[in-house]
This record gives C-alpha cells, structure tokens and sequence, in this order.
C-alpha cells in the first residue's frame, strides 16, 4: 500500500517534493517532503530532516526580508509555522491564499545553467547586455531579472522577456515585480555572502490579496536557488552545489543512465547530504538546527 497523505485535509497542488492544501478560511498548508530531486527525477530515498530544515529556512527567510517588501508597501503569506497538523510539525507553513500571478520571479546575481546559455548565444541576458568574456560562474555586472511561466507542457519553465510580464501583469505591476525581485535578492545575497554562501540566483512566486502585493511560496531556500560555497568559488566551470553535490558525484560514478529509475543513496551520501542543508541553516541563521 503507499503511503496516504499527510493530512487529513484537500490537496490544492503537488509539487516534485511538496504538496499544498487547503487549509480553510482563505488558508493553504504548504508540506515540505524530505524528498530530494536531481536531474529532474524525484529520488527513492529521502534526506532525513530536509523538510523541516527548508520550512525553518523559509520562515526565517521571510522575517528578514519583511523590511524590503514593507519598503515597497507589500508582505509576505506566512501566517503561522506552529499553528500546523502534528502530523507535518515542523515542516509545514500556515499561509494566505492568494491569487497568484503567472510569473516566476527570478534574479540572477552569477551566470549558470539557462543564463549561461542565454548568454553565449546572444551576449545578453533578456534585455540586458553583458560584456564579453563572462564564463559559467562569473558574478553578473549587476544582478539581472529573468521571468519565466509555468510551461503548458514538461516541467520546465519558459524563459520570457520583460514585454511578456507586462501582457501578464500589466505595465505598473511588472515593473514593481521586477524591482522587488531585485531587491529581494540583493538583500538575500548580502546575507548569504556574509555567512559565506553564494547566492547565484533565486526565483520568487508572488500573489495578490486584496490588491496588495504579497510574496508567496518558500522563499530564498536550496530548493529555489542556487547556493554556492564561497569558499570554493571559481569561474570558468559548473560550480558544485552546496547542497546536492554529494548526491550528484554519486549518482554520475554509480553508471546510472539518467533515463531509467534513479537508484537508492547510500546511508553515507544521505547523511552527508542531511549536514549540509543542516549547515546552510546553520551558518545562514548562526542557529543550531
Ligand atoms: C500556490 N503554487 C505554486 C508549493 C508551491 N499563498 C498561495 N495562495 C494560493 N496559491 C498558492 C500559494 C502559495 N505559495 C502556489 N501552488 C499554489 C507553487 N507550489 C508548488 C508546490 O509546492
């Protein structure tokens, strides 16, 4: 038999490794799993405490982010993190229903992955022109605003351009989406630079309640982002990731295809893997988990 859900409650959304539910009253319960992805499949064994490690890091994340978004007269959807079913204690978030808007937010600070490639073919990112010479891991001149959609078909989010958000969400919003996620990840990066995390980039969901501008989803966790180690970093390859990269080297020595099931982890990978999203936490709340 698989397991049934978590909650006794109906499910709005799932996610590769979240669900979302509703919670009543204009309220969702968002679920974080300890389930793990890596290229692009969910794997079979899940990281003990991930879940719960990424709810923390959301909810701190979005009470040091509250004076940027008041700065811009908005908020965020987090209600409650305590006031949640024993059942996913710890790993739930109480939030707002919101009526979100069809763009994925995302700043990119570093050059990697999509905007690498973005940036070979045409020496501009969207609508900003780059100098030449940037390699895979150089730091942008400036952080730069890449908004994607939900792609109709797959997984993967489409790259749109700035008149895109703008037919979207209407000429005003658009450019308030786009300085917020800019200031967002400007605040975030100066945080994670000083705990001795790279944030290359981060993609940001956003929602309405009542015509305010609220910041939904998790917010600035391993999971929407990509966290470098800043001790480590060096341009001119593909940085490792802070958190997967045990998990990655594994699965490329295992011979796994990457086209059938993933394999099981081994126990050392897993816990390896559990201490560094229990050090990123660490280092970014100075907490201990
Ligand atoms: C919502 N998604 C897509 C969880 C996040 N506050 C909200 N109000 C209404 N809808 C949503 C939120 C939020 N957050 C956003 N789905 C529902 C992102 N999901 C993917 C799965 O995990």
């Amino acid at each position: 038999m698989s397991p049934g859900p978590a909650v006794d409650l109906p499910l709005v959304a799932r996610g590769k490794v979240r669900e979302v539910y509703d919670a009543g009253d204009d309220r969702l319960l968002l679920v974080a799993s300890d389930r793990i992805s890596a290229y692009d499949w969910v794997l079979p064994t899940p990281i003990p405490d991930k879940g719960v490690v990424l709810t923390r890091l959301s909810v701190w994340w979005f009470e040091q982010l509250a004076p940027v978004l008041d700065s811009f007269g908005a908020t965020h959807h987090l209600v409650s993190a305590t006031d949640v079913p024993d059942a996913v204690a710890g790993r739930a978030m109480l939030v707002r229903r919101l009526e979100m808007l069809p763009v994925e937010c995302v700043a990119r600070g570093y050059l990697s992955g999509g905007g690498t490639a973005e940036y070979r073919r045409t020496g501009s990112i969207r609508d900003v022109v780059l100098p030449a010479g940037l390699v895979e891991g150089s730091q942008l001149p400036a952080p730069v605003f890449t908004p994607s959609t939900k792609a109709e078909i797959g997984e993967h989010d489409e790259p749109i351009d700035f008149p895109r958000v703008v037919a979207l969400v209407g000429a005003e919003r658009a450019e308030e989406l786009r300085e917020l996620t800019l200031a967002l990840y400007r605040r975030g990066a100066e945080i994670a630079r000083d705990a001795g995390i790279v944030l290359a980039d981060t993609k940001f969901e956003f929602g309405l309640s009542g015509g305010q501008l609220v910041l939904g989803d998790e917010v600035l966790t391993p999971d929407s982002s990509r966290f470098w180690p800043a001790s480590s970093w060096a341009p001119g390859s593909v940085q490792p990731s802070y958190d997967k990269q045990f998990v990655r080297d594994w699965l490329t020595s295992s011979g796994w295809d990457r086209v059938s099931e993933p394999p099981e982890l081994p126990a050392d990978v897993v816990a390896a893997t559990r201490e560094r999203y229990v050090a990123a936490y660490e280092r970014l709340t100075g907490t201990p988990f």
